[in-house]
């Protein structure tokens, strides 16, 4: 779906402009095999670049199905789900045609780190390569959705809690595109936390992959509300911060799970500049014109100006209404 300039306003030679898509992605299931997967990623990618994109953003666990819709006894059982480091062999592909093409990506997956004390860790992350095809930064998810133990009730299981632990390091902004840049994943969009720490940074720009099955267990009146709760908290995020937000499915049926797609990509006014039609692959893309952030935050959202830190206190020393 095309993007599109006119509710910015004519981008002037001198404004920072950024050409951003979001490569999303149709069902990944167990058989499909990882270069099968990154062929497709390399297609969407060269899309991208081909519309003379600078940056692709692609989803949450970008390179397998989404596995913790099962609940296996022995953790180790799904190593093979996870990346032990990136680029691989695998995945080199994507960083080489990046770099030949000149734009840079987001890429989610799994990864699993085995410490020289024998500890093992297992991380949900998001990873930025620049237009040279050099990693900036890898992100670990903050909000863990869930549960951690089997749950017989479940018609499938959605066991983030048992197989990833959440990052111990929170959110960060990083310079890059000529931005400033921040990431997040999935069920992190949802916490008005997770746009207010990137906020205070100055973030203009929020990069995030989701996988999010359409049936909520815990309340099925959630299921047809599914659509409207993404954009929801994506474009509250972007508004109430004055940044762009590129939100980039995984979805269709995958595994006999229907999960969500639509995909957009949102202005700092709240606006949806693009927005996904279809349950597949699919390239959407917009020109950001970076210095819009700057009407938001330079004035009804001037935060060194009209927040109020010291009556907020309850939103660090408590996790929630029980203490
Ligand atoms: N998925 C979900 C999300 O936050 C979820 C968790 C599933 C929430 C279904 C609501 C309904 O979008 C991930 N991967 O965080």
């Amino acid at each position: 779906m095309q993007g599109s300039v006119a509710r910015q306003g004519r981008l002037s030679p001198m404004e920072r402009k950024l050409r951003v898509a979001g490569g999303q992605l149709g069902p990944i299931q167990r058989a499909d095999s990882r270069e099968q997967v990154v062929d497709r990623l390399l297609a969407l990618l060269t899309e991208a670049a081909d519309l003379g994109c600078e940056l692709i953003v692609f989803p949450e666990l970008a390179l397998t199905t989404f596995f913790p819709r099962w609940h296996v006894p022995d953790l180790a059982e799904f190593d093979h789900f996870y990346e032990t480091e990136m680029p691989n062999a695998v995945t080199q592909p994507l960083f080489d045609e990046a770099r030949r093409r000149g734009i840079g990506f987001s890429l989610g997956y799994a990864l699993i780190e085995r410490a020289d004390d024998g500890t093992v860790h297992r991380w949900n992350v998001q990873t930025l390569v620049d237009t040279t095809g050099e990693i900036v930064a890898t992100f670990k998810k903050v909000h863990i959705p869930g549960h951690d133990t089997f749950d017989p009730e479940r018609p499938f299981q959605h066991a983030e809690r048992y197989f990833f632990e959440p990052s111990p390091d929170g959110f960060g902004v990083w310079d890059a595109f000529g931005a400033r840049v921040g990431m997040m994943i999935c069920n992190d969009r949802r916490w008005p936390e997770t746009y207010r720490e990137m906020g205070l940074q100055g973030v203009e720009l929020i990069l995030c992959g989701y996988n999010t099955p359409i049936h909520y267990v815990p309340d099925p009146s959630q299921d047809e509300l599914q659509g409207f709760h993404n954009k929801l908290v994506m474009q509250s995020g972007a508004y109430q911060n004055g940044t762009f937000v590129v939100g980039v499915a995984k979805g269709g049926v995958e595994e006999g799970v229907a999960s969500l797609c639509e995909s957009i990509i949102v202005a700092p006014s709240g606006q949806i500049l693009a927005e996904a039609t279809t349950d597949g692959d699919e390239v959407i893309w917009a020109d950001l014109r970076l210095d819009w952030c700057k009407q938001y935050t330079g004035t009804l959202f001037d935060m060194d100006y009209y927040r109020r830190p010291e009556v907020y206190t309850r939103l660090t020393t408590m996790r929630g209404p029980n203490g």
